[in-house]
């Protein structure tokens, strides 16, 4: 990253200094510094525990994770807590004192390309948040009898084993992950479906919250269906809940979006930096991946769009096997995930470094509807439906102020056209999941701690004819990922170029 980041910023030195604020060094170093405030920790069983385990500690990972913290930026209790959260809601839904509660979260599973040749393994969100565990296939269980308020959390790992460590690597097991993940009990994962079965027949009569639609681990589906089997059980889904948890970020998961936003901000501007006439889409997706890899991300937060000229205007369109074009616009939307906690960024550039006189005008035009939104963000908080409405209702008159709609529709009808330019929402809420917390529905209003994109965009067929010639074959889309607050909404991706002046005093500076 040392090289690349001296590359943007010399560029930039040269063309406008103001555009980049250099601050990666701090994210880099925050994990290594020996000046961090101790982490808050009440309770004084919690320690990590030193020697090599099944992931990064701040014992063997001290570049990564700070004293104290099980997981870069969140401590042991503060996992516990949400535990202790998520227990209170579940019970608060479906209050019943002579009724037992067993919550099951499974981890996700490995997946596989082909035979024994794995996928990256990205943990279930939900999992990771309420252990910070990251091992595949384990399961947290939490039960918590009828007519007491205390419960119990009870992991189920790998345990330790010679023949399969040597070949996977170590693992943390039975005996050492309930201290590391702050539980009352770890268990070895083959005793899960016994377990399970045992537990469920002496807590008649009993809720079980578990996630029955596309379970995350489906080897363990089974056991869970079986152990239900009788009348007594009633099945219910606590993802709702851990949804409307983790739709609003606790200060450490903030910082954590900082970091990650500032991660998909420079990737971006490289690729910006680095793009020219007649190199390929593919070219610009290496040095993304490679910018954000180099500056702490675990990878990219999904396979990016980068989509030149009319290819742009396929919203999904992730082929990235097109030459680029002198004339073509580039549309790019593209994030980072470190520590799992991911960034949107979309942003569209002219392959020359030259806006066309036409399309500079869509440009400019998106760009002052993607502003008038985050204010408006801030200035009412609507849900994000209501979001979209505005952004279709901006669209539609800045649109027919250039002539690109005609001048004699309103309302609905202006609004439909609109729409037609720019089929997808405007907005999603962004967290551990790119899509983060989906149960949370848009037509809630934005609250401070929420993160959220704002992503208006326009996508104009070649042969769309209602719409001048000049102005046929480009999509544009701006993105920026924002964080609510009690004041001023917080543009968390604030360092990835957006100014027009900007973005062409940056473009092809870089030569690869
Ligand atoms: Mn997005």
């Amino acid at each position: 990253m040392h090289t690349l980041h001296k590359l943007v910023i010399n560029t930039v030195t040269r063309t406008k200094r103001k555009i980049l604020k250099p601050n990666i060094y701090k994210i880099l170093t925050r994990c290594r510094s020996t000046v961090e405030t101790p982490p808050r920790q009440s309770l004084s069983d919690l320690a990590v525990p030193k020697g090599i385990l099944g992931q990064a500690t701040c014992h063997t990972h001290p570049h990564l994770i700070q004293p104290g913290h099980l997981t870069c930026g969140i401590t042991q209790l503060e996992y516990k807590e949400r535990r202790e959260t998520l227990v209170n809601k579940l019970i608060s839904e479906v209050e019943n004192i002579h009724k037992s509660h067993i919550i099951i979260i499974p981890a996700a599973r490995k997946q596989y390309m082909s035979d024994k040749i794995p996928y990256v393994f990205r943990q279930n969100s939900d999992f990771f948040y309420l252990t910070g565990c990251l091992e595949p296939s384990a399961v947290l269980v939490i039960v918590k009898p009828s007519q007491t308020e205390s419960f119990k959390s009870i992991l189920f790992v790998h345990d330790k084993d010679a023949h399969a460590e040597l070949w996977e690597g170590p693992r943390t097991g039975c005996a050492v992950a309930a201290q590391l993940f702050s539980v009352d009990e770890a268990c070895p994962v083959d005793s899960f479906p016994t377990f399970i079965a045992k537990t469920t027949a002496a807590s008649r009569p009993s809720i079980v919250w578990y996630h029955n639609v596309e379970p995350p681990n489906p080897d363990i589906h089974a056991a869970i269906r079986g152990a239900l089997r009788d009348d007594q059980s009633t099945l219910h889904d606590p993802q709702r809940a851990l949804h409307f948890m983790r739709v609003y970020k606790s200060p450490s998961e903030i910082e954590l979006m900082k970091e990650t936003c500032y991660i998909g901000s420079q990737s971006v501007n490289m690729a910006m930096a680095c793009t020219k006439p007649g190199i390929s889409e593919h070219t610009v997706g290496a040095v993304l991946d490679y910018t954000c890899k180099q500056a702490g991300a675990e990878h990219m937060a999904f396979p990016p769009v980068i989509a030149g000229g009319a290819r742009a205007t396929h919203i999904h369109y992730i082929a990235n096997n097109q030459l680029l074009a002198h004339d073509e616009m580039l549309l790019v939307d593209s994030g980072s995930q470190r520590w799992l906690y991911n960034s949107d960024i979309s942003r569209t550039w002219p392959v020359s470094g030259k806006f066309s006189k036409h399309h500079r005008i869509l440009y400019e035009l998106v760009l002052a509807v993607q502003k008038r939104l985050i204010n408006i963000l801030g200035e009412h908080r609507p849900p994000l439906d209501q979001l979209f409405d505005s952004m279709c209702r901006l669209l539609g008159t800045q649109l027919q102020q250039e002539g690109i709609l005609p001048k004699n529709i309103d309302g609905n009808e202006l609004i439909g056209k609109a729409y037609r330019l720019c089929p997808h929402h405007v907005s999603h809420y962004l967290g551990l999941d790119v899509h983060d917390a989906p149960l949370v529905k848009r037509n809630v209003p934005v609250a401070p701690g929420m993160v959220v994109t704002v992503e208006p965009g326009i996508y104009i067929r070649p042969d769309d004819d209602s719409v001048p010639r000049e102005f046929r074959g480009v999509g544009i889309r701006i993105e920026d990922d924002v964080l609510v607050t009690e004041r001023e909404p917080l543009v968390l991706t604030h360092t990835c170029l957006k100014e027009p002046d900007d973005v062409e005093a940056l473009v092809g500076k870089h030569t690869l």
